[in-house]
């Protein structure tokens, strides 16, 4: 008998406790969540981790995540991220059950990666990246035209430089610091051998290593100059050169909008179209500047912000002068690459086609 008491005792109990239990579990709370740092706008390094935290001070059931500019990186309470590239990222934390939620935003700003102007920096461009001239009268060419050409200009002046050939022909350069925009004033020097009657404009580009690689993977941007926005200023366009046969003839280009014409073959014996060039033809794209300035073989200069353009081949360009892909300024605080592409398609009569000459590269800030 008192056995059977016992055990409905304890099944009375078990049935109360079970209850009991049951509405227990059933009262969920929302989540309730301490972010280990507070602070919504926060500062990072290009490469370096970053670790953010949340606390779930409840150790409830929630469902957690961390989105870096809308992509989810993490399901935890906890997030590493390394920033690739300078930028400004938004950080997002949402905690979520069936009661509630929590958010918490971070802005992280990741400045460019810069390396700073030390006693033993070069005052010229230290580094030639790439050489990659259009067809031209010097192609081939010990001198002005070949991959050696390119290397002259590295840590010097040196003529004769590069010549870059006719329409995009370009090459690219890197400092060995980062040039600085000097509020105000130019800040880079482009020797040329520009006289007078001969300008041949080439369009200045640059670039900040935004991933601090060390290489120019970077955004481009143009420097803008007089030109920007007149008749015949043409950003994109495109010329593509094809090789001829035999390939001591003339190269004849067609442009995006279907106009044809040839780079002559000049009095210059060796062959216009870049013979290290393995493919048949080649396109090269860039900003055309108008040239209305052209008369026979007399080409007048623009008036500021291009490559061998002003007589005595001095012309200084403003990093201020930058502009985006969609023409909009953009401040860069420095620069740690450069590129210079022949802007205009031009047959200059007997000089032969308009082709954008370098002698030397200089941050101006860095002449004694
Ligand atoms: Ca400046
Ligand atoms: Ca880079
Ligand atoms: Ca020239």
């Amino acid at each position: 008998m008192k056995s059977k008491i016992q055990l409905l005792v304890a099944l009375f109990c078990l049935t109360i406790f079970s209850a009991c239990k049951k509405d227990i579990e059933e009262t969920v709370l929302a989540p309730s969540i301490k972010m280990a740092n507070e602070t919504a706008a926060i500062n990072g390094k290009v490469n370096e981790a970053i670790t953010l935290k949340a606390n779930n001070t409840l150790g409830n059931e929630i469902s957690q995540e961390w989105l870096v500019n809308t992509e989810l990186k993490s399901n935890t309470g906890l997030l590493e991220f390394t920033p690739a590239k300078s930028g400004v990222y938004t950080i997002d934390y949402r905690a979520t059950n069936s009661a509630g939620s929590y958010s918490f935003k971070y802005v992280l700003t990741v400045a460019v990666p810069e390396v700073p102007t030390t006693i033993a920096s070069n005052v010229y461009v230290t580094t030639l990246f790439e050489f990659a001239p259009a067809a031209g009268q010097f192609m081939n060419e010990a001198g002005w035209g070949n991959q050696e050409s390119g290397k002259s200009i590295e840590g010097k002046k040196a003529t004769p430089g590069i010549s870059l050939g006719a329409f995009g022909g370009y090459a690219v350069y890197g400092f060995d610091h980062t040039v600085i925009n000097q509020p105000e004033i130019d800040d880079v020097i482009i020797y040329g051998n520009a006289i007078a009657s001969l300008s041949e404009p080439g369009v200045v580009w640059v670039m900040q290593d935004e991933n601090g690689n060390g290489k120019p993977d970077d955004i481009w941007y143009e420097l803008a100059g007089s030109e920007v926005g007149k008749a015949g200023y043409i950003r994109d366009y495109s010329v593509t050169y094809t090789r001829p046969t035999p390939p001591t003839l003339s190269v004849s280009w067609k442009d995006i909008k279907g106009n044809t014409g040839i780079v002559r073959q000049s009095f210059h014996k060796y062959n216009h179209y870049p013979l290290w060039i393995s493919a048949d033809e080649f396109t090269r794209i860039g900003t055309l500047l108008p040239s209305n300035g052209i008369k026979g073989s007399i080409s007048a200069p623009l008036a500021f912000g291009y490559a061998d353009n002003t007589a005595g081949g001095t012309d200084k360009v403003d990093i201020a002068n930058a502009i985006n892909k969609h023409g909009n300024k953009v401040i860069l605080k420095g620069i740690d690459f450069i590129k210079v592409q022949t802007g205009i398609m031009a047959d200059l009569s007997i000089l032969g086609e308009l082709s954008t000459e370098v002698t030397g590269i200089a941050d101006i800030s860095l002449i004694k």
